[in-house]
């Protein structure tokens, strides 16, 4: 018997490939997906009955683990009192205060549903702020399902765009343009040809949407004074980082101050919420103190912003440096395990978060994550899972460690490694 099996082929039926989101399929690494009846701490527990120790950790939000007695307890209190009003409710100011106090960047803050609402929000702002219409993006980085930012690469010139889905016509991404992460040169001869119509520069400050690529030495500093010597924004994508790298972001890691921040994953604590803020004198471009629309019928519901607001509490008194130099440990064991069965291993690391890339090459940018070697993964993947250790299923996802993991998940994950047959 195969609960998982039997509810994804009932899902099938009535839901476009049995998921709510296309990676949950794991087709790309050819397994199916399980479907999980509940989690708890650094675990999460399939249909089945199957107990497995989660790097997933939902994309990034569960950085507490799953069912935080804290987060839980604040959840019951607030459900009790209604889940959405429609009208200002104090847990709004609760969360919007923490996120303006632990972020450089960001001296006002908007509540949404989503990170791809966070940064389609945050590029009609740019545009509106400017009165410029295009934006650059770089390969590999991914901002959401938002229109404009679904474009591949044109042929010929490597900046213009052309549709990357069906059902994004070419005039929504003609305004787009793109560079390959870390290359300074390729931004730079994009301004020069474009910039005075460049409403802003959307990065993410580190990638983590083709395995995780770090920014090189420069290159964030660069951004930033590109985007100055223009008059474009900077617009730092922190749906992943933000409240993860750092209790300020990777713009406190970093040191650099985008105009506009977009939030999403953990400020939500498990629960659906985004957010975009910034510079005041660009956030009140937006309604009502503006005339840049945006709106949403959940946006700042109580529930999630209590879920917001206890994670974020929570975390003021974790110690970042100790998981990041847990997941370190973790991750160079991993690498070193994997390097003794003869397998090319690339790490790319950052506080609590990283990807192994089967690959001979360092990985700075999405054409060099592309050449790792998928099947690799795939095995790595299959037989990871297979003893209880879950992992993303894609070479371009990252692991996400998390505060509830503890010596005892770590060693069962390196000696599932040790037991992988390439
Ligand atoms: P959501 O709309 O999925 O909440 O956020 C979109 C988004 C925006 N920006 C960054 C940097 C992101 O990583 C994401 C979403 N991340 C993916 C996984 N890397 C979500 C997983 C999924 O699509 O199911």
């Amino acid at each position: 018997m195969n609960i998982s099996r039997e509810l994804f082929e009932q899902a099938k039926k009535i839901i476009p490939g049995g998921v709510n989101s296309p990676v949950r399929t794991c087709s790309g690494v050819g397994a199916e997906p399980l479907f999980i009846a509940r989690a708890g701490g650094p675990y999460i527990y399939s249909e089945d009955g199957h107990e497995l120790i989660d790097y997933v950790m939902s994309w990034g939000p569960m950085i507490l683990g799953h069912c935080h007695p804290a987060v839980n307890r604040a959840l019951h209190d607030s459900l009790d009192r209604g889940t959405s009003f429609g009208a200002p409710c104090r847990p709004e100011i609760d969360l919007a205060r923490l996120i303006v106090e632990a972020l450089p960047g960001v001296d006002m803050v908007r509540m949404v549903n989503s990170g791809t609402e966070a940064t389609m929000s945050a590029l009609r702002l740019a545009r509106g702020f400017t009165g410029r219409s295009m934006v650059l993006k770089f390969n590999g980085c991914y901002h959401g399902h938002v229109d404009p930012f679904l474009a591949s690469a044109g042929s010929g010139a490597a900046t213009l765009c052309i549709p990357g889905t069906p059902g994004v016509p070419q005039e929504v991404v003609s305004g787009t343009l793109l560079a390959d992460y870390n290359s300074l040169d390729q931004v730079k001869e994009i301004f020069e040809k474009h910039g005075q119509d460049i409403a802003a520069i959307f990065v993410e400050p580190a990638a983590g949407n083709m395995g995780l690529v770090l920014p090189e030495q420069g290159f964030l500093e660069g951004l930033r004074k590109l985007a100055d010597d223009f008059g474009a924004l900077l617009v730092f994508d922190e749906v992943i980082t933000g409240f993860r790298v750092s209790y300020s972001g990777a713009q406190g890691y970093y040191g650099i101050v985008p105009d506009i921040t977009c939030l999403g994953k953990i400020i939500g604590g498990g629960l659906p919420v985004g957010a975009y803020g910034g510079k005041r004198i660009i956030m009140e471009k937006i309604a009502p103190c503006g005339d840049v629309y945006q709106a949403g019928t959940l946006s700042g519901n109580p529930l999630a912003m209590t879920a917001g607001y206890q994670t974020l509490k929570t975390l003021q008194t974790m110690d970042y440096l100790a998981l990041e130099n847990k997941t370190a440990e973790l991750a160079q064991n991993l690498k070193k395990i994997l390097e003794e069965k003869g397998i090319p291993v690339q790490l790319n690391a950052l506080a609590s978060i990283f990807t192994l890339f089967f690959s001979a090459d360092p990985v700075t940018d999405f054409a060099s994550a592309k050449k790792s070697d998928q099947n690799l993964f795939k095995k790595f993947y299959n037989q990871m899972r297979q003893q209880g250790i879950y992992l993303a299923p894609s070479g371009f996802e990252c692991a996400f460690n998390s505060f509830a993991h503890g010596p005892g998940e770590w060693e069962k994950t390196l000696e599932a490694a040790r037991k992988v047959r390439f």
